[in-house]
């Protein structure tokens, strides 16, 4: 059990959800396609002691991982949310095993237990981030940079990230769009913090290419190969100086000690959604921290919600490299909530307020929700 000092039960009366659309600042290009509007899944737990938010950060197609909007919203309603009302009175320790008999679905796991938690510890009126063991009062912020049209314009993009003052870049990358636009940004800026994201593109049979990224000294490549190749990551891993990272791969700490058993990672990327939860992914920190093993905070362009959980998550002692923690502004005009994150001399705040410390714009809310729907005892 990570957590020092557990949360206070709750007497669970509904949960409602929301598919939200929140339209981004720009396209958003990965290896695997480009996304201009985020599609979300927003929760909220109705308890006796008040309501509490999470975030099911699913996208609409099931692209990044398996999961996906409406196979989210469908596996909690038939059958996650059901569970957990039958329960009525749960601590928030005990969701994940409420929901354990239910194979996979991980980010709607994560999203539920949330909103549970958030509501627990907002009714204690404790912070989640001195709930999971939080040791810093603000987290530094890397920026995720989408590919863009060529590695000119690519270039252009990173200038202004670095000049609204991130401390670490990061790049997608893809087939033929690798190392020439790696080269660009390490040309323009020198020496700046830089790392790459392949999101699962390439095979083994890449291997000599991804050795070509060795010359950049970037601090890590992240999930060059697929979601299953755990061995093949740990034969290209030998043969890169680059450091290799996982972020699919890693679905539980189960996952997380194999690949280090194995020698397929030597840093980690902690998702709380892609894990199963918040709690799941402390566990995950405080293994790899055992291990002497470098974590940071992935993102999944999470609204107010996830931006603060991702926060408070982020300033664990264990998380020693910069995260994929920006400010709300990188993706949005208009979050959800009151007070959205922003970049403080290349940090990020993490909230004080009880529970997750942020407060829901309710008409911000009701402007982007395209379904909603609530389940009652
Ligand atoms: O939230 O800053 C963010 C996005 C970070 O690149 C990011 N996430 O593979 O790490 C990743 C991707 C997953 C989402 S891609 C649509
Ligand atoms: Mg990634």
């Amino acid at each position: 059990m990570p957590i020092a000092q557990p949360a206070p039960t709750v007497t669970l009366e509904g949960i409602e959800l929301r598919v939200l659309h929140l339209p981004l600042v720009s396209p958003f290009t990965t290896s695997f396609g480009t996304e201009t509007v985020r599609e979300v899944i927003v929760a909220r737990a109705l308890t006796a002691d008040g309501d509490g938010w999470g975030e099911i950060v699913t996208q609409e197609s099931p692209l990044y991982s398996s999961e996906y909007t409406q196979g989210a919203w469908d596996v909690s309603l038939r059958f996650l949310i059901p569970a957990l009302l039958d329960r009525h009175t749960l601590a928030p320790e005990d969701v994940a095993s409420v929901l354990e008999p239910f194979v996979g679905h991980r980010m709607a796991k994560a999203g539920l237990e949330l909103a549970i938690l958030d509501a627990a510890l907002r009714a204690e009126g404790r912070p989640f981030g001195q709930y999971l063991g939080a040791i810093r009062d603000r987290v530094p912020s890397g920026v995720s940079v989408g590919i863009q049209r060529d590695p000119a314009a690519l270039v252009d993009t990173v200038r202004g990230y670095l000049d609204e003052g991130y401390v670490r870049i990061k790049i997608k990358i893809k087939p033929g769009r690798d190392i020439a636009d790696t080269a660009a940004v390490r040309d323009a800026f020198g020496d700046i913090p830089l790392q790459v994201d392949a999101n699962s593109a390439y095979t083994l049979a890449d291997a000599d290419t991804l050795a070509e990224l060795d010359r950049f000294d970037l601090l890590l490549i992240e999930q060059p190969l697929q979601e299953d190749d755990l061995v093949d990551h740990a034969t290209l891993a030998q043969r890169l100086r680059t450091p290799v990272c996982l972020d699919e791969s890693i679905v539980s700490s189960k996952a997380a000690a194999d690949a280090l058993a194995l020698g397929s990672a030597s840093v980690i990327n902690i998702k709380a959604g892609r894990v199963g939860g918040y709690l799941e992914a402390v566990g995950i920190h405080d293994l790899c921290r055992v291990a002497g093993v470098p974590v940071w905070c992935g993102g999944m362009l999470e609204t107010g919600i996830g931006r603060a959980a991702n926060a408070a998550l982020a300033a664990l002692p264990g998380f020693t490299l910069p995260g994929d923690i920006s400010a709300s502004s990188r993706f949005y005009d208009r979050d959800i909530v009151t007070e959205p994150a922003v970049l403080e001399d290349g940090h990020v705040r993490v909230p004080t307020g009880p529970g997750l410390g942020i407060e829901i714009d309710p008409v911000a809310l009701e402007d982007m929700t395209v379904a909603r729907e609530v389940l009652r005892r």
